[in-house]
């Protein structure tokens, strides 16, 4: 049959009944590729697999967590959804709240949205409410709005969001017969990390797999609280999709990683852009700087010996390159001048 979305994929697992009028734009299903050329650049001996969020319908994972979200505000009459966000949440909000018919108010940190998020909720219609503050200020004052009627938060503190957001997990153990022995994954609010274990541990329960990955989650160095233990009043950092000081699931993140004998460690700027360069280059594949945190830490876990040859590795890419287009257009080589449209200019500029 036709793919259908998470809800109808993964029904058994999830708060619906057969009453429910499932919103959904037929996320999910993303491809889960081998990357041998990643691999062998950074002299690995493991295998990695990377699960491409990004090719959901908004662009990012937040649409398997939205699915549920908006089906359950649907459900509950409510009228208008509001969300913080660092820009995924919100283009995905928006995406959903239109295919329910409901409306949208999205609070951003103004400045700090990567172009094509902005975009996204811009078209789809949502209202935008820019503060100035960062996404931890935004946050409290969706809390706030929480109270009003009407309002449902489609924030990851709903938990509806980490409901949909853990059929990720359930999706890597079908397409590879079992669980990974590691899973990598960036951690900003800390809701994605939280929703792959529990959708790690749910599947082992009910006999899926045998076994469960350690999580390796993985914070940019200026925006690294549950690293440094401490809320970080003015975190900072090229991956504006992580950049947040004081995340919401800060316990269960902690969980996850004492579960499941895993890490959270932090990776600079530096360490992001590369790894964000070298997997566009060696394996033809764009994500935004958010996500290579989880190809960084890779490297970082290899080069600290913590990779035994022969593991099985997963990463989560979480979103698409294409949404922010300046930061790949500020690392790569200046765009050349135009030339003369004669074959000699243009063989000097290709031989050159
Ligand atoms: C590409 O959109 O928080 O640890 O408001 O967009 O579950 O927060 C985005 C987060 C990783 C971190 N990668 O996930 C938001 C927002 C990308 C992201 C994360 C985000 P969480």
């Amino acid at each position: 049959m036709n793919w259908q979305g998470v809800i109808e994929q993964y029904r058994r697992y999830l708060p619906v009944n057969e009453q429910t009028k499932v919103v959904t734009l037929l996320e999910g299903n993303t491809p889960l590729i081998p990357v041998p050329r990643f691999v062998d650049a950074i002299g690995g001996r493991f295998e990695l697999y990377l699960k491409l969020e990004a090719l959901n319908p908004t662009g990012s994972f937040k649409d398997r967590g939205m699915t549920l979200a908006l089906t359950a505000a649907k459900t509950r009459g409510a009228e208008v959804v509001v969300c913080a966000s660092t820009g995924n949440t919100s283009a995905s909000a928006a995406a959903y709240a239109a295919r329910a018919g409901l409306r949208a108010a999205v609070v951003l940190p103004h400045g700090k949205i990567a172009l094509g998020k902005l975009a996204q909720a811009l078209i789809y219609g949502a209202r935008i409410v820019p503060i100035d503050g960062n996404f931890d200020d935004a946050l409290n004052l969706v809390r706030a709005l929480g109270d009003e009627p009407g309002v449902e938060i489609v924030n990851s503190i709903n938990p509806f969001r980490i409901e949909g957001q853990k059929t990720a997990a359930f999706e890597i153990c079908d397409a590879l017969g079992r669980a990974p022995d590691f899973h990598f994954i960036p951690v900003g609010n800390a809701g994605n990390i939280t929703a792959y274990w529990k959708g790690y541990k749910e599947y082992h329960a009910a006999g899926r797999v045998g076994t469960l990955p350690r999580m390796f989650g993985w914070q940019a160095a200026g925006a690294a609280p549950i690293v440094e233990n401490r809320v970080i009043a003015q975190p900072e950092t090229v991956a504006t999709a992580i950049r947040i000081g004081n995340p919401a699931s800060w316990q269960a993140a902690v969980a996850a990683r004492d579960e499941s004998g895993g890490v959270i460690g932090s990776v600079t700027d530096g360490e992001i852009l590369h790894a964000y360069q070298l997997i566009a280059a060696r394996d033809g594949i764009f994500v935004e700087p958010a996500s290579a945190a989880s190809l960084a830490g890779v490297i970082k876990a290899h080069a600290a010996g913590d990779l035994p040859a022969g593991s099985v590795l997963t990463a989560t890419l979480t979103g698409h390159g294409l949404k922010d287009p300046d930061t790949a257009i500020s690392v790569s080589d200046k765009l050349r001048p135009p030339v003369k449209p004669t074959l000699s200019a243009v063989l000097e500029v290709i031989r050159g």
